[in-house]
This record gives structure tokens, sequence and C-alpha cells, in this order.
């Protein structure tokens, strides 16, 4: 109907996508036979059926695994272009790509080979992009600032540094002096809370890492001051909601908050998280979100205006856009 259409080709920016979950089964494989690196599983149905997680935890031991098969600056290359390519076949104009150089780095891949690879399918790319380094939370501070020092030298090829992982148990105080080193560089701020982690974790990451948007934030609701306080600010929240339901934060996609979030004047975007592990890219969170809940036009073209106001454009280029 009118409305599917309208999702489908109202132009979007992405701001919340792990590069690494968009590896598809297929490419896995390839990769591995390319690389001649073991796999767990005998065959792209098998590793796909192994796609059913019970928590976050559950899916990052598969992802991890999963981005094993990456070694050369091709590899990475070959990955961010399949992406940028389905994200244009999904109207979305400009993504903020996270990665995670640390799963990569330990296995003996150097840093720049992940960041060329990346960075050069971006600049090849048929929309604009953005490269935004994560660092892993269930690993220590040090580890992080010895990322961070290993980046340097690419510090032009990456706008930003986030945070991902096991969020329960590594709070964002535990990182504060590294994103304090990234603020004095110049870098963009985010980092992921209240996924599966309380509401403090939230108001931390914005008053003790400085951040500028929050990854998921979906947990928010349950403190009225917080909410009113990301409200007043217009802090970004990257919503996921087929993340949220495949990592059941929400048991089915009916339960989601995202209407609640819109209604209490949230600076809410959709994003697709790890298409390949969630079940879908851009379109396919729009359309599932719209399909369970009673959402509309309106809330339609504020989601993708938040988008490109929420994004790291320079404001000449963000006024193209909106
Ligand atoms: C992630 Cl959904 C999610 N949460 C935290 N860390 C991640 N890394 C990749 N996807
Ligand atoms: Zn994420």
């Amino acid at each position: 109907e009118q409305l599917q259409n309208i999702l489908q080709q109202m132009p979007k920016a992405e701001l919340h996508i792990h590069i690494e979950g968009s590896l598809e089964p297929e490419l896995i494989f390839e990769l591995a036979q390319r690389n001649g690196v073991a796999l767990a599983y005998k065959s792209v149905e098998s590793l796909r059926n192994a796609y059913a997680f019970d928590n976050l935890q559950s899916f990052l031991d598969i992802y991890y695994a999963g981005a094993s098969v990456l070694l050369t600056e091709q590899d990475f290359y070959d990955m961010t272009a399949a992406y940028l390519r389905r994200a244009a076949l999904d109207n979305v104009r400009h993504a903020e790509i996270f990665f995670d150089p640390q799963t990569h780095t330990a296995r003996g891949v150097p840093m720049h080979t992940v960041v060329d690879g990346i960075w050069r399918a971006c600049q090849d790319g048929p929309i604009s992009a953005s490269l935004i380094m994560c660092f892993l939370r269930h690993l220590s501070e040090d580890e992080a600032l010895a990322t961070l020092e290993e980046a340097l030298p690419l510090r032009g090829k990456i706008i930003g540094v986030g945070l991902d992982s096991s969020e329960l148990g590594h709070p964002p105080e535990k990182f504060a002096r590294v994103f304090e080193r990234c603020r004095q560089l110049g870098l963009h701020l985010v980092a992921h809370a209240g996924e599966e982690g309380p509401p403090a974790y939230i108001e931390t990451a914005l008053d003790l890492l400085n951040v500028e948007r929050i990854d998921h934030g979906v947990r928010c609701l349950e403190d009225p001051v917080l909410t009113k306080r990301l409200a007043r600010e217009q802090i970004a929240l990257t919503v996921c909601p087929l993340s949220n339901v495949k990592l059941r934060v929400f048991d089915h996609m009916g339960q989601h908050n995202l209407l609640d979030l819109l209604d209490a004047g949230l600076a809410v975007t959709i994003n697709s998280d790890d298409p390949a592990y969630f079940g879908g890219y851009m379109n396919a969170n729009f359309l599932a979100a719209f399909e369970a809940l009673p959402l509309g036009l309106s809330h339609a073209h504020r989601l993708a205006r938040n988008s490109f106001t929420a994004s790291f454009l320079e404001p000449e280029a963000k006024r193209d856009f909106l």
C-alpha cells in the first residue's frame, strides 16, 4: 500500500550499523574458503539456522565467530561494499558505520588493514558514508586506550568513537578516560546504553562520557526524569526494532516501545544494527515496526528527518538532505 511505498522510498540516514553485522552467511563462507579459515558450520543453511538468540551475549558469540573470516584489506572492502549496495536499495543516502577493531587486531589483523579496507569501500560506494570506531566494553579501558593509540595515524578516516558489546556489568564510566581523550581529539562520541542495561547507564554515558547520541536507549522510559531530559536536550536514540525483538529486549514487535518513545517527544531514529543476523536491513526495520504498531505518515516523516538531523554530517550537507 501507499504507506509501505513511502517508507521504502523516503531518503534516510543509517546511524547504527555494525559493519561486521552485515556479513551474510554466504559471504562468510566465501571468505572462509578464500582465506582457508575453518568454520564450525558445514553449510550456509546450518550457519543461518544457528541465528536464534536468547539475549545479547548469545548473539555476540556467533557474531565474533563470523568475523573471524575477515583477514585481508580486500575482505573488509568486500564486506563494506556489499552493505553500501544493499543500503542504497533501501534509499539510505548516508550511513555512519560502526566497526570493532579489537575483534580483528586480537587475531593479528593490523589496524590499517581494517580501517583502509572499510574506508576505501566508503570512498567508492554509491552513498555517503563515514566511520565510527567502537571499543569493546567487555575488555579493559587500557585495551581501549591502546586501540585508540593504534588508530591515531588513521584519525582522518574516522569521525567518531562508540562503545559496544556486552552491556551488563560494563557501565559507561569504565571508559571515562578514553572517551575524554577522544573528545580532546575532536572525535564525535556515541555509546550503546539502555539496550539490556538500566537507565542509569544512559545517564552516565551522557554525564561521564559526554556522548552526543545514545545507541538503543529504549529502557530510558523506565526513568521519567531521564526521559524528560532526553526530550528537552533532543539527544538522539538510534533504535533498532528487529534487533530488539531478536535479542528478546521485547517479546514481539507489538510490544516494542517505539511509539511511546516518539510520544514522549524523543529524537528517535530507526536503524538495522546487525542486519545479516537480525532478519533485515533498513526498510525491513521500518516495515516491521509500522506493521505491528499504530504508526502513520507523520511518524515516518519524523523518523526520516530525525535520522539526518542526528547525523554527524556537516551543516551544509545536512541541509541538502532536509
Ligand atoms: C551489538 Cl546489538 C549490539 N549490542 C551491543 N554490541 C553489539 N555489537 C554488535 N551488535
Ligand atoms: Zn548495536
